[in-house]
């Protein structure tokens, strides 16, 4: 077996680099993973930047991550979907982390899949930069295993936590193809406003598609990635004219693990996700990812509908 520390070394990632995804992310995972057993569902009483009402599970995960981060000495700035704005936790240090410490936390209390979503950035503050910028990504999968899968720009690979605490290679090179069987189309509630999302997913019913969506974006795309096919929509609407997932913190990140598996990531104009300029730390997106073929495809069948023109709000 080749665990992550070793697979790092082997393929050249700078060391600090690879201290800071073979080392201090994983312990923050293993920690969380540990969390989320132990936790229940309950409200920290507090709510995030969103307003979206924070669990203790993620005020929690946000800490372990934090933590990690100030005591790795390797971070010069964090940013989190669960904090309103960038922390400082080491001025001379190499490395900005951006991340969602658990994302989809309200499904921990059904017992489906969650994650943990990272990006890396040189220091300083991301604002101003694209996601093209992310040195790495990452994300973990906390499910019937917790898995970790990761891009330093050079093929996207899974890794699984062991009983020995290690997290050891399980897929390298992972590879989406262009075309797919599976479709994960979120925010369904859109197709009611918006008859040429309704015909898409439709369309893509009376093509055969199996459905797997979960409503939780790191498993959802971790699915697409592992199978090697399918397409993952979260459209704007009326009620979210940007979208609802965030730029900085979910979509840029997976839209370069997605792109570095051979799979696109498209906002609703058509344009590449890492293309965006971070304007803001909390800016939605929508987002459309996944199979490249069926991914554009997709956001040719909803551009022109009203849909594309709430998100082409200024
Ligand atoms: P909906 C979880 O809350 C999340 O941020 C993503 O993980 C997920 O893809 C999306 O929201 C699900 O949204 O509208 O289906 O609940």
């Amino acid at each position: 077996m080749t665990t992550l520390q070793e697979f790092l070394k082997k393929s050249g990632c700078e060391a600090d680099l690879a201290k800071l995804i073979g080392e201090v992310i994983p312990s923050a995972v293993r920690e969380i993973a540990e969390a989320i057993k132990s936790q229940k569902g309950e409200l920290a009483g507090s709510q995030n930047i969103y307003g979206e009402k924070q669990l203790k599970l993620d005020v929690q995960s946000n800490q372990i991550a934090m933590e990690a981060f100030k005591e790795s000495g390797l971070v010069n700035l964090m940013a989190s979907e669960e904090l309103d704005e960038e922390v400082e936790a080491k001025k001379s240090a190499p490395f900005t982390v951006v991340f969602d410490p658990l994302d989809g936390s309200s499904l921990v209390d059904v017992n489906l899949a969650v994650g943990s979503i990272f990006g890396i950035y040189k220091a300083g503050s991301p604002i101003g930069k694209t996601g093209d910028d992310q040195l790495a990504a990452c994300f973990a999968v906390y499910g019937p295993r917790t898995t970790f899968v990761i891009t330093c720009k050079k093929g996207t690979h899974e890794f699984r936590l062991e009983s020995d605490d290690q997290f050891n290679l399980t897929n390298e090179n992972l590879h989406v193809g262009e075309d797919s069987k599976h479709f994960a189309p979120g925010n369904l509630r859109a197709a009611a406003e918006c008859e040429d999302y309704l015909k898409l997913t439709n369309e893509w019913i009376k093509a055969g598609l199996t459905l797997r969506y979960s409503g939780g974006m790191v498993p959802d795309l971790n699915h697409i990635l592992l199978k090697g096919d399918g397409i993952f929509t979260y459209p704007a609407y009326s009620k979210t004219p940007e979208g609802k997932l965030r730029l900085l913190f979910e979509c840029a990140p997976m839209a370069l693990l997605m792109e570095n598996a051979g799979g696109s990531a498209l906002d609703g104009e058509g344009a590449r996700i890492l293309d965006k300029r971070i304007t803001e730390l909390h800016k939605r997106t929508p987002i459309f990812i996944g199979s490249k073929n069926t991914v554009k495809r997709a956001v040719e069948a909803l551009r022109k509908s009203k849909i594309m023109v709430f998100s082409a709000l200024p």
